[in-house]
């Protein structure tokens, strides 16, 4: 096959796949999956992954190789519903870039050239999972983990890193300005700025931890006010999620994207993570806090909200979802963004309605099987009482 006949190909089987109409799964009643991953490395477009020039690339050669798509943060511009994912290079490197559809479910494209994201006077090493926020001081900001090697490691150890929160803002997706990062006492990760001014001050959910993978003595999502966001310093911090003894977010947790506002509360959605013998598991639960006082947790549905399933279960760090992203609609409609096992992005459908009534009436978790037999009893009851009267 000619070179320029196997360009075409590589742009044919690319828009294929980029123009796959997705389809909806069956659902639990909560929400729907859809079938086909909205993203995954193969959508990168060609001219980031190929040199097509023959005389410099004879051979058509993937020359900057695309790992995985994945933690995408996640706001509607306008009509098109927008992803600022994490793209990981070949190289370990991530990056954003943004990717946007018509509809939120299939068709999303890459633009032309990633973000450039300014760096401060310290340089990233590396920089993922950022959480997109139309705040209501008019811009829309970027907070994102950024990582750098730790000063304090040992010699010869090439591992221990430190984790801060990144903050820049934009006000069209294109052009970023770097904001100082968050300034706290601890290392931070999954760091989330509420929509909304409380007591005229950014609101922060914060995760602080020990070490740069350990929580340690982090008790879980965090919250803290902050009188500048160009100068941003956490003073007091109080957690107000608690990690805790055999639930679903015994080891770790994090706040996802930023919550959603309804009549009802605030719906949070966030990953909580446990250990077990195939290592740490992630999944998604969800929790309210009030309107009068975000930082007051006011429903928390027991147990997992949506955990890896069937292909999902496989990727680069296995047996993850992890969302940073969601859109409400609209019409009421929540688009959930969630990656799978830190390699690719999916998309649950559900609505603001059907949430807050999962957080609302779905049982605590009691913390012993007996209480969890006393709810099961509970409906059970409530259930047989019904059908006798059929
Ligand atoms: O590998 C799973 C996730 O691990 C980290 O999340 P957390 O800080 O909550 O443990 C992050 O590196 C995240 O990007 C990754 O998906």
């Amino acid at each position: 096959m000619s070179f320029y006949k196997k360009v075409n190909t590589l742009f044919t089987e690319h828009e294929k796949l980029v123009s796959r109409k997705n389809v909806k799964e069956k659902g639990n009643g909560v929400y729907c999956r859809y079938k086909y991953p909205v993203l995954t490395a193969e959508h990168a477009p060609v001219f980031w992954r190929y040199d097509l020039n023959k005389e410099t690339n004879p051979f058509l050669m993937e020359r900057i190789g695309v790992n995985a798509t994945l933690n995408s943060g996640a706001i509607k511009f306008g009509r098109r519903y927008c992803l600022v994912v994490r793209v990981e290079g070949a190289d370990r490197k991530s990056f954003f870039a943004v990717a946007e559809s018509p509809n939120g479910v299939d068709n999303f494209r890459f633009r032309d050239y990633p973000v450039t994201m300014p760096e401060t006077d310290d340089p990233d090493t590396n920089v993922y999972d950022m959480r997109v926020v139309h705040h209501e001081d008019g811009w829309i900001y970027g907070i994102f983990c950024s990582e750098r090697p730790d000063p304090n490691a040992a010699p010869g150890d090439l591992s221990s890193a430190v984790a801060a929160a990144g903050i820049a803002r934009t006000r069209d997706l294109v052009n970023w300005e770097r904001l100082p990062d968050l300034k706290t006492k601890s290392q931070q990760r999954n760091v989330v700025l509420h929509p909304e001014f409380v007591d005229g001050k950014y609101a922060l959910y914060t995760r602080p931890q020990d070490g740069f993978i350990d929580a340690g003595s982090g008790g879980g999502i965090g919250w803290a006010l902050v009188d500048d966001i160009t100068n941003a310093e956490i003073r007091e911090e109080k957690i107000i999620d608690f990690r805790k003894y055999h639930t679903i977010k015994e080891v770790k947790n994090g706040e996802g994207p930023a919550p959603i506002k309804t009549g009802a509360g605030w719906l949070h959605l966030a990953h909580g993570v446990r250990g077990c013998a195939a290592g740490l598991r992630y999944v998604l639960y969800m929790y309210m806090t009030s309107l009068e006082d975000p930082s007051k947790v006011i429903a928390s549905p027991g147990g997992a909200f949506l955990v890896p399933q069937g292909k999902e279960r496989v990727g680069d760090v296995s047996n993850v979802v992890f969302s940073n992203g969601w859109i409400a609609d609209d019409d009421g409609t929540v688009y959930i963004y969630y990656a799978s096992s830190d390699t690719r992005m999916h998309v649950a459908v559900s609505s603001v309605e059907r949430l807050v009534d999962y957080c609302m009436n779905t049982p605590p978790d009691g913390g012993r099987s007996a209480l969890s037999v006393e709810a099961l009893d509970s409906l059970i009851d409530r259930n047989l009482a019904l059908l006798k009267n059929c």
